[in-house]
């Protein structure tokens, strides 16, 4: 039985995806190439740093570690400046309602998210306090896939990887989940998320079951 829920953020709490893409197509645009929204798939749970790196492999160009920072601050302003504007209402559906339904249960909730403005958008969405442990890119080191941010999201409910479930939509985040030993429910679609353990389009859908219950 699940004693601990983890939860990515971008993807399955809010579609913040949306926003990184326009600050890291203004940022393409700039540099004078185009960044797709399919390119922008592969940003998805992705590191800041990364993300820029893989960015730049699509326009064909390369810069020193300092230019590069300059550029992913860059970046990040812009992305703070879109998503100030974020409300309750772009919550993702049932979102709300599966954490307070866990809540009750008794069942342990951590936030483990690869970014860094994580608590920022939680407070905006107004649903910081329903989380026992935010576990965000400004604790962890390793970026998924590796296990590190829910093994210590698990640590901080105190609880063992085999009583939590992570719930992500990123195949490097369920990469991430099975390496750390827990049970994984993706959220989207089951060919890109071909190793979770149970795919649903959204919390909407095991919220629904739960009432059924
Ligand atoms: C999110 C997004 C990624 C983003 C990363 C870092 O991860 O999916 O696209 O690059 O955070 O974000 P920031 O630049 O705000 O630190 P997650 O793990 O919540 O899906
Ligand atoms: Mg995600």
């Amino acid at each position: 039985t699940m004693r601990g829920a983890i939860f990515d953020l971008d993807g399955v709490i809010v579609d913040t995806a949306k926003y990184h893409y326009l600050a890291w197509a203004k940022l393409a645009d700039e540099l004078g190439f185009a960044f797709t929204e399919e390119h922008n798939e592969r940003l998805k749970g992705v590191s800041r740093m990364r993300s820029l790196d893989i960015l730049l492999e699509v326009g064909g160009q390369d810069f020193s570690e300092e230019d590069k920072l300059v550029m992913a601050d860059k970046k990040n302003k812009l992305y703070v400046e879109y998503i100030s504007t974020l409300n309750e209402s772009e919550l993702l559906p049932g979102v709300k309602d599966y954490l307070i339904g866990l809540r009750a249960r008794g069942v342990g909730i951590a936030l483990g998210s690869a970014s860094k403005n994580a608590m920022f958008i939680l407070d905006k969405l107004n649903i910081a306090e329903l989380f026992d442990s935010i576990v965000d890119g400004n604790k962890v080191s390793r970026a998924k896939p590796d296990p590190e941010v829910f093994l210590i999201a698990c640590a901080e409910l105190a609880l063992q990887p085999v009583d939590c479930v992570v719930f992500e939509d990123a195949e490097a985040g369920v990469q991430a989940a099975k390496a750390a030993g827990m049970q994984v429910v993706g959220i989207g679609r089951p060919e890109i998320l071909k190793d979770a353990d149970l795919v649903v389009a959204g919390l909407h859908v095991l919220e629904g079951l739960d009432r059924l219950n």
